[in-house]
């Protein structure tokens, strides 16, 4: 009898053959894999279905062409994508990014986390992802329009507020979403849900903003309650300085703890005396209406330093709070925050730790939660914008965030149904890829061979 690795060694070979240039969707597979294989193994109603070997098959990709022109009147070519990997409990739901180093490999690296990450929210909705190769940085308003309406001049074909439903990532914002909708409103002459992370004033949640931070807050948070630990008074890193970091430094501070680090790809900003509401309002006027670079922080508080090229992975902390993009927190990194006596990490952005990163916070025992649970507050709230949307109707400030704590608790506790071992320690990365596979799976079962 095929052993349990056996299987997952056979297993990704064949998924290897087929995407061989495709580095980040391997390895969000292979985490995938190494934990619902043997969980498939131990439940005959998976058996000879081949469901993993179905969900790591994009239902559909679409690529296309965007020619805009900048304000030199010079003409540009970037590629757009649109990865539509499960449609099984809902039209697929995920988020644009722009970013220079958008290719097919890392949408589907997203899109395929998606599919995970909207069944843990409880709420109706597939997995997708898309974007461009487009870079935003530098770019005029008038610029950043006409490369929006560009690119929703192809997309709007592909989706719809029952078929596909975009929404911000990196380089995606509320201007971005705007210049959007307007396009699709535009040409399909339909004022629907298309997408979410919509202005208030036109469709959009309270909340939707805060929610992916926030979210992961509330994640780590009920991480230490299990440890009858809180933020209160906790030392608090993290990197990135845009819409996740932002938000995520906001709830940190009502909480009670101390953020001592925000960062971007120049990189570090370290204030020892911690970025209060005060300095993080300054913050979100330098980086959402100046647009500047979090370096500049320093001009305004010289106390403060500006590490270049650094990560805020050496700061000693009892919280980190990755925040960025994929891969940014390798083992080296990993094993400074162990040794400075960190006991919490949460993902915020998509795969920032590495496997090997992973691991070493798994061997040490501490509480680590992967993105696919700990930032899908974010998407669950865009699933209570759909809803609004659909209901026509508006809930207020403290409604959604209710709903939204209580999602997060939710996943919090899916994770902890599935990821507990024998000793009590919880493998949320086992727990949140169990949960998320059972509801797609089981509906992939009951709609047959599709
Ligand atoms: P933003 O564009 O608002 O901010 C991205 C931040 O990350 C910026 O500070 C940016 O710095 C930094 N960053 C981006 N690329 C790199 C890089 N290669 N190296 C170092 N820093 C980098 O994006 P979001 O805050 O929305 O997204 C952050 C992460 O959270 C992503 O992984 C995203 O997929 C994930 N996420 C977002 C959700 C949302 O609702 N927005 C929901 C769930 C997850 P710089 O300006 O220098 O590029
Ligand atoms: O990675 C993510 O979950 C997002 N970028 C948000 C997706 C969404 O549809 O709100």
């Amino acid at each position: 009898m095929e052993s349990q690795q056996e299987a997952i060694d056979k297993f990704m070979e064949g998924v290897k053959a087929r995407n061989m240039h495709e580095p980040e969707f391997l390895q969000a597979v292979q985490e995938v894999a190494e934990t619902v294989i043997p969980y498939i193994k131990s439940h005959d109603i998976y058996k000879g279905k081949y469901i993993l070997t179905r969900m790591v098959e994009p239902e559909r990709v679409i690529m296309f062409r965007v020619s805009w022109v900048d304000d030199a009147g010079i003409i540009h070519v970037n590629r757009g994508f649109r990865v539509q990997m499960n449609s099984a409990i809902g039209p697929y739901k995920g988020g644009l990014r722009f970013h220079p180093s958008v290719n097919l490999s890392i949408l589907k690296f997203l899109a395929f986390e998606q599919v995970f990450k909207n069944s843990l929210t409880t709420l109706p909705m597939g997995g997708g992802k898309g974007g461009s190769d487009f870079d935003p940085k530098g770019k005029s308003d008038d610029e950043i329009m006409r490369f929006c309406h560009a690119f929703m001049s192809e997309l709007f074909r592909h989706i719809g507020h029952n078929i596909d439903v975009p929404a911000g990532d990196i380089g995606v914002g509320a201007r971005e979403v705007g210049f959007l909708f307007g396009m699709y409103k535009k040409i399909c002459n339909n004022f629907t849900g298309v997408l979410t992370g919509k202005g208030l004033t036109w469709g959009g949640s309270l909340i939707r903003p805060e929610a992916t931070g926030y979210g992961n807050v509330y994640f780590a948070q009920n991480m230490l309650v299990q440890k009858k630990d809180s933020f209160e008074r906790k030392t608090v890193v993290i990197s990135g300085s845009g819409n996740v970091a932002q938000y995520a430094a906001e709830k940190v501070i009502q909480l009670g703890g101390k953020v001592v680090s925000l960062s971007d790809s120049s990189g570090t900003l370290f204030d020892a005396e911690g970025i209060d509401a005060e300095k993080l309002a300054f913050v979100m006027q330098l980086k959402n209406v100046k647009r500047a670079r979090i370096s500049s922080y320093v001009e305004t508080y010289p106390h403060a330093q500006f590490l270049k090229g650094k990560t805020p992975w050496s700061i000693p902390c009892e919280v980190a709070l990755p925040c960025a993009t994929q891969n940014e927190l390798d083992v080296k990194a990993a094993e400074q925050l162990l040794a400075n006596g960190c006991i919490c990490v949460s993902e915020g952005a998509n795969m920032p730790c590495t496997p090997e990163a992973i691991q070493a916070f798994q061997k040490a025992k501490i509480l680590f939660a992967p993105g696919k649970a700990s930032n899908a507050g974010g998407v669950a709230t865009s699933g209570l914008e759909m809803t609004q949307n659909s209901l026509r109707f508006k809930w207020s400030r403290n409604e959604v965030d209710a709903k939204l704590k209580e999602i997060m608790e939710d996943i919090h506790n899916s994770c902890a149904r599935y990821g507990t071992d024998p000793s009590g320690y919880v493998d949320y990365v086992k727990g949140a890829n169990i949960a998320g596979f059972v509801k797609v799976a089981d509906a992939m079962l009951a709609q047959g061979i599709v």
